[in-house]
């Protein structure tokens, strides 16, 4: 059994498939992990979700911010911004079943034997693993309850508050627990959020750095994400994996072997 991670999909199948047939990944005995936004952007958003849904409990996926946002335009198409490709998903015979299984999904998967949790914006450096799960757990039971959900979805969007504080409550305590898991890059060591800036680690905001150059509460925890293509997958940092090579503007995708550290790329996306 091998574990592997896969960068951020953004409906991009070919070149997961390109990389699951170059590694020999089998359902049966491997897993494959997820770093999110699974959907939009990409060329074939649909049948993404159709193969990660069918890859059942061979595959761990967590949220992104992309993940979300469809799950807002369903409740709402008027949502839905030029640049999204998600009106074949909205427009599905089985939309239904894929939004109900999106919906299941958590924001922070977290490995004991490995050591590893995965997310897809990375470990705020101002919480625990333990409390970055638990406060994980406070959006999903949100996503997986009808009657709490709707609204959830309509308030979710903004930049505040811009900083974590455990007396945080309803909307306010779910947005910003949603924006440091999903959206994430540049924050201060108090953990004060920037979520303008989307370039490299030498673009921050006076002040700001990226959010896994401050030490982290658990040093021996490794973390993998997405999120950040403007890394080019790479944080400098050991143990910090940033899987996210921006396939779907044009480079290559990177799957990880989790357990040799191994990593793959697959150019077969790019324009030719
Ligand atoms: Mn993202």
């Amino acid at each position: 059994m091998t574990t592997y991670a896969v960068g951020d999909i953004q409906g991009c199948l070919k070149p997961l498939q390109c990389l699951l047939d170059e590694v020999g990944f089998n359902p049966s005995c491997d897993v494959l992990w997820a770093v999110g936004d699974l959907v939009n952007r990409g060329p074939d958003s649909l049948n993404t979700l159709r193969f990660i849904d069918n890859l059942d409990n061979a595959c761990i996926a967590v949220l992104g911010n992309h993940d979300l946002h469809l799950l807002a335009t369903s409740r709402d198409a008027s949502r839905l911004r030029k640049s999204d490709t998600l009106l074949p998903i909205l427009q599905a015979d089985d939309r239904d079943r894929l939004l109900a299984n999106l919906r299941q999904r958590p924001l922070a998967h977290w490995d004991a034997r490995l050591g590893i949790l995965m997310t897809h914006a990375g470990l705020p450096p101002i919480w625990s693993v333990k409390q970055t799960r638990k406060r994980a757990a406070e959006v999903e039971e949100v996503l997986r309850c009808d009657e709490r959900l709707p609204l959830f979805l309509d308030e979710m969007y903004g930049n505040e508050p811009d900083r974590w504080k455990p007396s945080l409550t309803g909307i306010a305590r779910l947005r910003c627990i949603t924006n440091y898991l999903t959206r994430m890059r540049f924050c201060k060591q108090d953990g004060t959020l920037d979520l303008k800036s989307k370039e490299g680690v030498g673009s921050a905001p006076k002040g700001f750095a990226p959010w896994f150059t401050y030490p982290r509460r658990d040093p021996t925890t490794q973390v993998v994400f997405g999120h950040w293509a403007a890394l080019e997958a790479n944080t400098g940092v050991p143990g910090i994996h940033a899987l996210d090579s921006g396939c779907v503007w044009g480079n290559s995708m990177t799957l990880m072997n989790m357990d040799t550290g191994e990593r793959h790329q697959c150019h077969c996306g790019e324009p030719t």
